[in-house]
């Protein structure tokens, strides 16, 4: 540790704002820790706390030589995971939460959080840890304090987000308001207990309170359930915060394509999971693009924001990427694997015996032997009775200064401006490669119906169509029919209104086969994407909305035949019948709340049908 900070008493604040150190000293007396350590975010801090960590059995530091500044953690077997069934939405009204989230009258809710957090942090440091999702001189920035046991959450976080003694100064400024975040993981340390390196608590509770912008997480260490920046602000309270300012806090990768004369076009997506998000975000141009280059700002978050002209501008609230590790490497996801080469950390994937890491999916062939998630020997041959030597949902923490192709103007204060919206699937049948809807309300209306057919690693029937609009369905914070009717709304403040797509990479054929290679092929529905956002006519109108003719993709560079792109745009009148039902299923649920434009949405497309 450096003289600096070992000098420095970590347990004065370091902010001078009476409400902060006011609620602090409130929490302190509420969760009773045995110390408090202010965050000031230096490296110095994150060495100690790294080393600390590594001391006490939470992080393996991995080779130096192989992975520079990387750590390597794993986590409870029962704590792996977001927990949806114990995630709350606890605003005033059940009606304004609506019928897909979980909702507990918040009067009760907090008399039980209160019980929770009684003596909760007993034995271990609380950490006042103060972030800002977005750039810090972005005035669509919002600023948390999260108060944490634990360790892990603050080293993951000074990687996802900006942290410590410059957004101590951000609060100070006093413009900005602060959205408390409590999180314990809810294992008190008796005097001489011993602690165990991954403390959590088998009850979880993950609490939202939208009206008063606050969130409680009891329970867990892990990612979305503890790393409070991310899913529980930037999406469940800042949709809230949005919908009352007229902005948009989506689920969405942001990119940027630029063309060979420089000219750059910056999309929003929505994908639901295992669709390869962070692929698409770091997309490499295929052979045949030359001179064409894909820029990341974001693989996870959007804050979208129309400005004073009346142009939607994003920003990437994020700071790093939590990505899953399963299924990347050089071939599906290079830059991925160069963000992550270094000052990184690691949790639940396999660890070698040279002090390395690897998980499935990452090279052709298997380390000879490792250590599998839960620390057990695992081998190819053990690997081939099913045992994951990394679990489906192991990650890794990776700053996104490091990504190769990261934007230029990735913390540009003011955003990067939106000229299309992609939203997509994982369908084996029905829908195309890509569609573009007739406007903002039909391209709505497809965001709002988007589904997935769930695969093996998700519960529930496989090949099954799971509706999850704009896939905000576990991270919409109030009302999906509200949600919707503010979606629509948006598209008033808007002098340029973003084109709306669908696309899906997943068709496959008669013999169960992927028609459509997808990966850095993508580029190729992506060039069609930014030509329509531009207003070129290339394409034919369908029922359903704008198809490019086989001649309107570039096809150099890849040998793929009219009679498959046909193939993969067919349109099917009998599917898509039965499309339009299954749209109707997400609707019961929410039709009290359903605006019009929605309702009216699906009868034209039924009359084009
Ligand atoms: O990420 C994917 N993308 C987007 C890439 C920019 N994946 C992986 C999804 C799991 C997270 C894909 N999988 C994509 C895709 O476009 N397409 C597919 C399906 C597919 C898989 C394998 C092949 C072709 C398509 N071909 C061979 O393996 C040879
Ligand atoms: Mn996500």
């Amino acid at each position: 540790m450096s003289q600096e900070t070992e000098s420095r008493n970590l347990s004065a604040p370091l902010s001078r704002n009476k409400h902060l150190c006011r609620w602090v000293e409130k929490m302190v007396a509420l969760t009773k820790p045995a110390a408090v350590h202010w965050v000031d975010g230096s490296q110095e801090e994150y060495d100690a706390l790294c080393a600390q960590m590594v001391e006490g059995g939470t992080f393996i530091k991995l080779n130096e030589e192989l992975w520079p500044g990387c750590f390597y953690a794993r986590s409870d077997a029962n704590d792996v995971a977001r927990v949806e069934d114990r995630t709350y939405i606890c605003s005033l009204s059940k009606d304004a939460a609506g019928p897909t989230n979980n909702w507990v009258n918040p009067y009760e809710m907090r008399r039980k959080l209160k019980g929770l957090f009684d003596g909760s942090m007993r034995g271990r440091t609380m950490y006042v840890l103060a972030y800002s999702m977005g750039p810090i001189d972005s005035p669509m920035s919002q600023i948390g304090v999260q108060l944490t046991d634990s360790p892990y959450v603050v080293v993951n976080m000074r990687i996802m987000a900006r942290i410590g003694l410059q957004v101590f100064k951000e609060i100070d400024k006093d413009v900005k308001r602060v959205v408390p975040c409590m999180h314990t993981v809810g294992a008190p340390l008796e005097p001489g207990q011993a602690d165990v390196p991954w403390p959590c608590n088998k009850e979880k509770y993950i609490v939202h309170f939208p009206e008063s912008r606050e969130i409680w997480s009891y329970g867990s260490g892990y990612g979305g359930n503890a790393l409070l920046g991310k899913k529980c602000f930037a999406l469940r309270i800042a949709s809230n915060i949005a919908r009352d300012e007229g902005w948009l806090a989506e689920h969405m990768l942001i990119l940027g394509v630029e063309n060979p004369e420089g000219e750059k076009t910056y999309v929003a997506a929505a994908f639901p999971s295992a669709c390869g998000k962070t692929n698409f975000a770091m997309l490499v141009p295929p052979a045949g693009f030359e001179g064409w280059k894909v820029w990341t700002i974001g693989d996870d978050i959007a804050w979208i924001k129309a400005d004073e002209t009346g142009r939607l501008r994003a920003i990437n609230p994020e700071a790093g990427f939590f990505g899953v590790a399963p299924g990347t490497s050089e071939k599906t996801n290079p830059n991925a694997m160069a963000t992550l080469r270094k000052n990184s950390i690691f949790t639940n994937v396999a660890l070698t015996p040279e002090g390395g890491i690897w998980w499935e999916g990452m090279t052709d062939e298997p380390p000879a032997e490792c250590l599998d998630w839960q620390g057990n020997r695992w081998t190819p041959e053990i690997g081939r009775t099913g045992v994951k030597a990394a679990h489906p949902n192991s990650r890794f923490t990776a700053p996104a200064s490091q990504c190769p192709t990261i934007d230029p103007a990735w913390e540009s204060p003011s955003g990067v401006p939106i000229s299309a919206i992609i939203f997509g699937g994982r369908r084996a049948t029905t829908m195309p490669l890509v569609y573009q809807a007739f406007n903002w309300s039909a391209g709505v209306y497809t965001g709002a119906t988007m589904g997935s057919e769930t695969t093996a690693a998700a519960a529930g029937a496989v090949g099954k169509v799971r509706r999850d609009p704009m896939a905000m369905l576990p991270f919409c914070g109030y009302h999906m029919g509200d949600y919707f009717r503010h979606w629509l709304k948006v598209q008033r403040r808007l002098t340029e209104t973003p084109r709306i797509f669908h696309v899906n990479w997943f068709r496959k054929d008669a013999d169960g086969k992927f028609i459509w290679p997808g990966f850095r092929e993508n580029m190729r529905v992506l060039k069609w994407i930014v030509d329509r956002s531009h207003g070129r006519a290339v394409g034919r109108e369908t029922p359903i909305g704008w198809m490019p003719r086989y001649e309107d993709i570039e096809w150099n560079g890849l040998e793929f035949g009219q009679d498959q792109f046909e193939a993969l745009q067919a349109f099917d009148h009998q599917a898509w019948r039965a499309e339009v039902i299954g749209h109707e299923e997400l609707f019961i649920d929410l039709h009290d709340h359903l605006p019009p434009e929605i309702v009216y949405e699906r009868e034209l497309l039924i009359c084009r049908l």
